[in-house]
């Protein structure tokens, strides 16, 4: 390791001339702790975009796409021990343990400092032989009222582009800072230094993960993986668990949740609906849907995450705070999602797909026939006969990183810096039974209780056992920065303070199974007569049915033109046994207990409604 200490005016002469002083003064630091063999200032240029994307060639991180085909893109393999966030060694580093509550790991902030910045320090000399990146970005439209500053200091060239893509990164950004803008600290190293003269490996990473927040002081530090949610330090580490600590103090709201806008093409009115499930369960498809009914159409803001603020009129407007997509590969396709395809034409960076012999991408579901001969995720050959066998050629989690401005059907405005008014929210996970398509709460305060018993079948976006049952409040259970019981507080309050202005709350349900394990709503572009009983309730067009777990559509309200769903069927969408429902609420009763005093009365209250609601129907 090189002895190189850094001063402050060496990082100045090679600084930008309007980087401020505490900007320098910390990244010297950070410098003189990660000991880098050179500092880069990004500036998020094409220039710099061509001179990453050709080194990473060079030293084999990314392959080149056939520029016929997919002009500008790369494909980048990770190691198989870095392929999804680390939720086990994601932590929430508040002075009280309460803070952070239950469903979070929690570190004592001074101790987890020590254990990454003390005498033995992970991060000590982590970044040696390589560069380190200083990258300012903005979340959300420069500028804009909702969005806010930061800047990650990173070893991997990867997260730069990946930045560039995903926020408004570089000189703009950094012109923010220096006129005052307040901005959020990121530390990112891949945890994998270089001796002298030692070649690179392809993914570098380390074995020992630490994605660590402390919420008080608005830092993140993140050390040993180079993917994702992990490495992208505006996302969901700042976007999510450090926005939403943020949003509590200052009263707004930091959501994991897409935002469209959908348009009824007959009286031309617009309504904006943000919508929150779990990852890789289908947030992006639904926020580029190609309506299958006549008179709407659907245009997208974002596909994961919303930051939302009290209006002049009291209404509730959302932004995008990203400006890119970080899309799950398998299953998009033609098919499913012609404009997420469509999104991905060039520009584009790939992990852990599969390559084809003519240099293009292909993972499973693309529609594309699998060609007799491909490189897997993990660069072997890989031949039909391995899909017989059950292997994959991408991997689940694989992702297309994607400019938002390339969808085709991305808002005119999606960058308004003051964001869309929201007409409705709605909740979701996979479930396969119990949870009807689309269920309208009683009340704003049901609402909150609606998203706080979220539980949806585990998807490959986390480690962990696929398809099992984990409740996810809000979608939001690794994202929330702060005590699960008090965000529902935060949006308890937010609805007080909103009152009739609040959106509308909904409960959706793509994924019900029937009793041959056959899915019963065809879901993807037909999720468009669902967003249409939505808004026609909020613009108070029909009468619902009041239900044992909300307001349900009325049969001969809801649009089914064209599908074979019978009355029958529909019955059995909506299907809510007594018996089952009570071992639901009975099951939110013991999550609910590890909250303790912290659990809002509002919250019990509306458990005690329901479980007198199964009473009655039982
Ligand atoms: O890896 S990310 O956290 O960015 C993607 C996701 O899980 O939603
Ligand atoms: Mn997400």
């Amino acid at each position: 390791m090189t002895d190189k200490t850094y001063t402050v005016d060496e990082v100045r002469e090679g600084a930008p001339s309007i980087a401020p002083a505490d900007l320098i003064e910390w990244v010297t630091e950070v410098a003189n702790l990660t000991k880098p063999a050179q500092i880069e200032w990004s500036d998020g240029s094409q220039e710099e975009w061509d001179r990453l994307t050709t080194l990473m060639v060079d030293s084999g991180m990314f392959t080149r796409l056939n520029p016929e085909k997919r002009p500008n893109s790369f494909l980048a393999r990770s190691l198989p021990s870095d392929v999804a966030r680390v939720e086990s060694r994601t932590y929430i580093c508040s002075e009280k343990e309460e803070d952070a509550g239950p469903t979070n790991n929690w570190a004592d902030p001074k101790e987890m400092k020590e254990i990454l910045i003390g005498e033995n320090g992970v991060f000590r000399g982590s970044m040696a032989g390589r560069t380190m990146y200083v990258v300012p970005f903005s979340m959300g439209p420069l500028g804009g009222p909702i969005s806010q500053l930061g800047v990650e200091l990173t070893d991997s060239p990867y997260v730069v582009v990946n930045m560039r893509i995903m926020t408004r990164m570089g000189a703009e950004a950094l012109k923010l800072i220096s006129e005052g803008g307040a901005w959020v600290p990121a530390v990112h190293s891949v945890g994998k230094p270089l001796a002298e003269g030692e070649a690179d490996v392809a993914w570098p990473c380390n074995d020992e993960k630490y994605i660590t927040h402390f919420p008080e002081s608005n830092e993140i530090w993140s050390f040993g993986s180079g993917y994702g949610g992990n490495a992208l330090l505006g996302k969901k580490c700042f976007a999510l668990r450090i926005a939403s600590t943020m949003a509590r103090r200052d009263g707004w709201m930091a959501e994991h949740m897409l935002i469209l806008r959908l348009t009824d093409e007959k009286t031309g009115k617009q309504y904006h609906v943000t919508a929150a499930f779990p990852s890789a369960c289908g947030k992006t498809n639904l926020a580029m849907l190609q309506p299958t009914i006549e008179g709407y159409k659907v245009e997208t803001v974002g596909d994961d995450i919303a930051w939302m603020r009290p209006g002049p009129d009291g209404r509730l407007y959302a932004i995008n705070p990203e400006a890119g997509f970080f899309g799950v590969a398998p299953g998009t396709s033609y098919e499913t999602n012609p404009m997420a395809m469509d999104s991905m034409k060039e520009n584009v960076i790939f992990t852990n797909v599969a390559l084809t012999d003519d240099g293009d991408v292909w993972w499973e579901g693309i529609d594309a026939e699998q060609p007799e001969h491909l490189i897997d995720w993990q660069g072997n050959d890989f031949t039909k006969a391995d899909t017989e066998a059950g292997k994959k050629a991408a991997h689940p989690n694989s992702r297309f990183t994607a400019p938002a401005a390339q969808c085709p059907i991305i808002c005119e405005d999606w960058e308004a810096p003051q964001g869309v008014a929201i007409d409705a929210i709605l909740f979701g996970g996979r479930r396969a039974s119990n949870v009807p398509l689309v269920a309208e709460a009683f009340d704003q305060t049901h609402g909150v209780f609606v998203g706080a018993t979220v539980a949806s079948e585990q998807t490959a976006a986390a480690e962990g056992a696929v398809g099992s049952l984990r409740h996810d409040p809000f979608a939001m259970l690794p994202f929330c920065g702060y005590n699960m019981a008090d965000y529902w507080g935060h949006w308890l309050e937010m609805g007080e303070k909103l009152g009739e202005k609040f959106p509308k709350v909904f409960q959706v349900n793509w994924f019900r199974k029937d009793e041959n394990g056959k899915f019963m709503w065809p879901g993807y572009g037909d999720n468009s007569r669902v967003l249409d009983w939505v808004v026609r309730r909020c613009a108070g067009e029909v009468e619902a049915i009041e239900g044992m777990t909300g307001l349900y559509p009325k049969f001969e309200d809801f649009n089914l033109e064209g599908l074979d769903i019978t009355a029958e069927d529909w019955a059995k969408l909506y299907a809510t046994d007594p018996e089952a429902w009570g071992a639901e609420a009975e099951d939110s009763a013991k999550y609910f207990e590890q909250f303790g005093e912290k659990l809002p009365a509002a919250i019990s209250a509306e458990l005690d409604k329901l479980r007198a609601r199964i009473a009655d129907a039982k």
